[in-house]
């Protein structure tokens, strides 16, 4: 095989997979776009691929994976530490050796009639000081393609790399898609990832979930900085000067949305912009100036289809219009494109639905076009409201945190924490109604710290901890305010009572303000909340009316009992790492509610 490096990690590391594999042919990937066009073009003629109206949507294809493999399996996911108590009770675990040997059993000789492509990549700017590189070894030209996007891939991720062992090996077998032997794992003492018998996004593009998120919080904890399922999204005033969130809401709870908002008029006409430097994971450390500064490690979006339209989220929809992977959505056999749930109310008539049968949207209301996790995997370049400073190695300073669920009770429209230790609080019992974004039951309420739950690479009291430590590192000047907000919230009918999207901007400029000590707040039992007259609702008249907004900045003392009991059995069942300083956040919520 000739190589692209001398890298002695890589190559030894190649030798042995290629001896278990039993690969037909080896294939590097060299980043060079002839090199990715033609195994798209190879793909199409298998039919993994199928290649969309090149007039309406130049570059694109359509993906379908099997039916049984369409969203993260959390269940067959696994943290696998020299001890179980290393991955905490929040993870699921199995012994490193042991599970080693069970996925070469799986894997052997799996590559055999197939082609191994190698993908060197970096996750943030090629080079950047917060950058970090992965090779991930696969068999599927999907897989490829979608790293092609959401990574930096190529020949140059090797130069950078040069001879180090710092990189983070991913081996990817498609196998036989075979559920019952489908296990998604990650070594993190190793910064080693295995993913076998899944070819569907989180499971497999490992530079994502499975390295940017489980690997790195494990690098972050040993080494001071953290990665967090994050947001990061710029607001620039009327005067020109740009204050940068982070935004962690759990998997489909309105990240990308967020992070791609389109300004209400009202806002517009003033001069308000927003900028977005990533819409899912963010990776942060402090800088030269004692402030938290942020990159975004991808360089793709992989998001939600359905529920996208040019009024929810325009700047999602202008960005898959050319060199977009879909997935699972449903395909209009008309003029060769593509429709989801709530992209418009004309749904294609002579279509095929997500699994490939015949689907007609006037007749088939019974059945989905598009399944509800089905994805869009777009290039960041493509953002129409991409933030200059994408490219920054260096990231951007943050100026606040920002937790958020989906909670139809309880949870008001925004609030903040006291302080730094009540900021990690906040986040540690963020809960969220589940989504399709994973498989497993929706609509149930569960616990999602730091919208981390399935995310963190080792144990959740122990990860809190690592919260508290960055904060005592941090000047309380230049650390970060911590927020929560729920735009989920729901009246007695079942109706949002937020309008959301946005006009979230709404709730950011109250956060922005509190940063800069603009604005005053009211001390309430669970933290500061707003006068309700300081949102401003100027063009909602009709839709939101203050006493509305009141309601969605209630505190209910006898939900906020019950909740402050779920909270102890919550802390309860994550053992004897949750830090002191969280149990005493969650007895002065006590008192407040009493
Ligand atoms: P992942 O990619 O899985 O991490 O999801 P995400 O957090 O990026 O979620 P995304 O922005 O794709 O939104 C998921 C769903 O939530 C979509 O169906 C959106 O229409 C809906 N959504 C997003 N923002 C809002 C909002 O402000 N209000 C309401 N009611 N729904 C929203
Ligand atoms: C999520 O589920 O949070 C996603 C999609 O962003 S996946 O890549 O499948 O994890
Ligand atoms: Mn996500």
């Amino acid at each position: 095989m000739e190589r692209l490096t001398t890298n002695p990690t890589i190559n030894a590391w190649l030798d042995e997979r290629i001896a278990l594999l039993c690969p037909d042919n080896i294939v590097w990937i060299t980043g060079e776009k002839a090199q990715l066009d033609a195994l798209k073009e190879e793909a199409c003629k298998t039919g993994e691929l199928i290649k969309l109206n090149q007039e309406l949507l130049p570059e694109c294809y359509l993906h379908r994976t099997a039916v049984n493999d369409v969203a993260r399996v959390e269940a067959r996911t696994f943290i696998c530490t020299p001890t179980k108590e290393e991955a905490g009770p929040l993870n699921n675990w199995m012994d490193p050796t042991e599970t080693y040997k069970m996925l070469d059993d799986i894997a052997r000789g799996s590559y055999k009639g197939r082609t191994m492509y190698i993908i060197p990549y970096s996750m943030g700017p090629i080079g950047s000081p917060l950058a970090k590189i992965g090779i991930e070894i696969t068999d599927s030209i999907y897989v490829v393609s979608n790293m092609a996007i959401m990574t930096r891939v190529g020949t140059k991720v090797l130069e950078v790399l040069g001879d180090s062992d710092d990189w983070v090996r991913g081996t990817h077998c498609k196998c036989d898609i075979d559920p019952e032997k489908r296990y998604i794992c990650q070594f993190p003492q190793d910064n080693a990832i295995y993913s076998v018998n899944s070819g569907y996004g989180g499971n497999v593009l490992l530079g994502k979930k499975c390295f940017a998120l489980r690997i790195a919080s494990y690098q972050a904890m040993k080494e001071g900085w953290q990665a967090e399922h994050m947001l990061i999204l710029g607001i620039e005033n009327p005067q020109g000067e740009t204050k940068y969130v982070c935004a962690a809401f759990p998997s489909a709870c309105g990240k990308t949305n967020l992070a791609m908002l389109i300004p209400p008029e009202g806002y517009k006409s003033k001069g308000y912009k927003v900028f977005t430097v990533g819409d899912d994971i963010s990776w942060i450390r402090k800088g030269p100036d004692g402030r938290l500064y942020a990159i975004n490690p991808e360089n793709g979006f992989f998001g939600v289809a359905p529920g996208t339209n040019d009024k929810s989220n325009p700047n999602a929809l202008a960005t898959t219009k050319r060199g977009t992977i879909f997935t699972n959505v449903c395909h209009n056999l008309d003029n060769n494109t593509v429709w989801w749930e709530g992209l418009d109310k004309n749904p294609p008539t002579n279509a095929n639905d997500w699994t490939g049968i015949p689907w007609n949207g006037a007749v088939d209301t019974d059945r989905p076009g598009a399944n509800p996790n089905s994805r869009f995997t777009a290039p960041a370049v493509n953002c129409p409201c991409l933030s200059p400073e994408f490219e920054n190695p260096q990231g951007v300073p943050i100026s606040a945190f920002i937790f958020g669920g989906r909670r139809a009770k309880l949870a008001p429209l925004v609030y903040q924490s006291r302080d730094w230790n009540h900021g990690v609080f906040i986040g540690s019992v963020l809960s969220s109604e589940t989504t399709a974004a994973a498989t497993g039951a929706v609509g149930v309420v569960r616990r999602d710290p730091m919208a981390m739950r399935p995310f963190i690479g080792y144990d959740c009291g122990t990860y809190f901890q690592h919260w508290l430590d960055i904060g005592k590192t941090l000047d309380p000047n230049k650390a970060p305010k911590i927020f929560n907000v729920n735009w989920f919230r729901k009246d007695d009918e079942g109706h949002f009572m937020w309008p959301g999207f946005g006009d979230n901007l709404r709730v950011l400029e109250w956060i922005i303000k509190r940063c800069e000590g603009e604005v005053d707040a009211v001390e309430t039992p669970i933290g500061f909340m707003p006068k309700p007259e300081d949102i401003n609702l100027e063009g909602l008249e009709g839709e939101v009316t203050l006493d509305s907004l009141k309601a969605m900045l209630s505190v209910d003392k006898d939900l906020w009992k019950e909740e402050a009991a779920g909270i102890e059995e919550f802390y309860q069942s994550l053992g004897n790492t949750v830090p002191k300083e969280l149990h005493d956040c969650l007895e002065t919520l006590k008192n407040n509610v009493q």
